[in-house]
């Protein structure tokens, strides 16, 4: 037991902040009206965040923590964490892998059949009235199709389990070869994206994959292609994104990340070949209960002085 002062960056759900209270001094930071007051006064007496994957923790953030010691991070993703000055100041990062492969690689395909086989219009067609008084259009098949995956790592492969046994041809971009992976490596997005019908992405964010879906990528996709996106939304560029779907470069887009969540481009909102879903990917009870532990178990090892479970820095 320590009574620790923690700052919390975004809320977590009220059971892992229950926990969170009974063993630490938690500051709710996105409730404090005046956040550079609170710094002020209290930043030197916390000894941890704990954040969001896509809230992260800046440089300026922990270079207003002088006593700051960890980072325990909510979500895989620690591209919003400055892990650089982390390490220049030797304060520990943890995230929580693998507890959310399976919800992420589920939502992919979700949104992959969403897309392809326009579930939410189908649904708006039934509640409507209109069945029974027009034909619902008929749609696109899924299965047995070329699916392309920009990224292979454990999200990446569980998306590929799931895509071969809908019958999928997978080939996959990504820094280098899997070894362990069966399906063809393709070292040229563009050249993935010509090949396969579907591509779906999920690479680490940060500046190495900002925009890697780019105009060249989209227009190589063409009119056939789906692009569905759980990584993060700095990986493709939106405007060229946007443009695509609208003038029929590509045929649709299933999308559960964007740049500037949760205010993001309206003009995404006007589209209807696009499926939006609010960064859901890991939010399954069982998964968040799960990650949420993962954080308190990196928190409490590293304040008992014990190895951390899941470090990245
Ligand atoms: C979460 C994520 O949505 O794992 C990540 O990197 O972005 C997601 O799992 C997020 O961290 C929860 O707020």
């Amino acid at each position: 037991m320590t009574s620790a002062d923690i700052l919390l960056v975004g809320a977590y759900p009220e059971w892992d902040m229950t926990e969170l209270e009974a063993t630490y001094t938690v500051h709710r930071f996105w409730e404090c009206a005046d956040k550079d007051r609170f710094l002020a006064d209290f930043g030197n007496t916390i000894r941890a965040i704990a954040t969001r994957g896509e809230l992260g923790a800046s440089a300026e953030l922990m270079r207003s923590l002088p006593n700051l010691e960890i980072v325990s991070c909510y979500g895989v993703g620690t591209d919003a964490i400055d892990l650089a000055y982390a390490r220049e100041r030797g304060i520990r990062v943890t995230n929580t892998p693998d507890v959310l492969t399976e919800d992420v690689a589920d939502i992919a395909l979700g949104l992959l059949l969403a897309t392809a086989r326009h579930i939410p219009q189908a649904d708006a067609f039934v509640r409507s009235g209109q069945w029974g008084k027009t034909s619902m259009p008929l749609v696109t098949r899924v299965s047995g199709k070329r699916l392309g995956l920009v990224g292979m790592g454990r999200i990446g492969q569980a998306i590929a389990r799931r895509a071969a046994a809908f019958g999928c041809d997978i080939r996959y971009f990504s820094r280098n070869p899997q070894p362990q992976v069966s399906h063809g490596f393709e070292p040229d997005l563009v050249a993935l994206a010509e090949w396969c019908e579907f591509l779906v992405v999920i690479v680490p964010g940060g500046e190495a994959t900002k925009n890697i879906i780019d105009a060249q990528v989209l227009k190589a996709l063409g009119a056939d292609g789906i692009l569905v996106n759980v990584s993060r939304g700095t990986t493709v560029d939106e405007d060229a994104l946007i443009a695509a779907l609208q003038d029929g470069t590509i045929k649709a887009a299933g999308l559960d990340v964007f740049l500037n969540e949760p205010t993001i481009d309206p003009r995404f909102r006007d589209l209807d070949n696009v499926v939006l879903q609010p960064h859901h990917g890991s939010g399954t009870i069982e998964t968040r209960k799960a990650m949420g532990q993962l954080v308190r178990d990196n928190l409490a090892a590293h304040f008992a002085g014990q190895i951390l479970p899941t470090p990245i820095v």
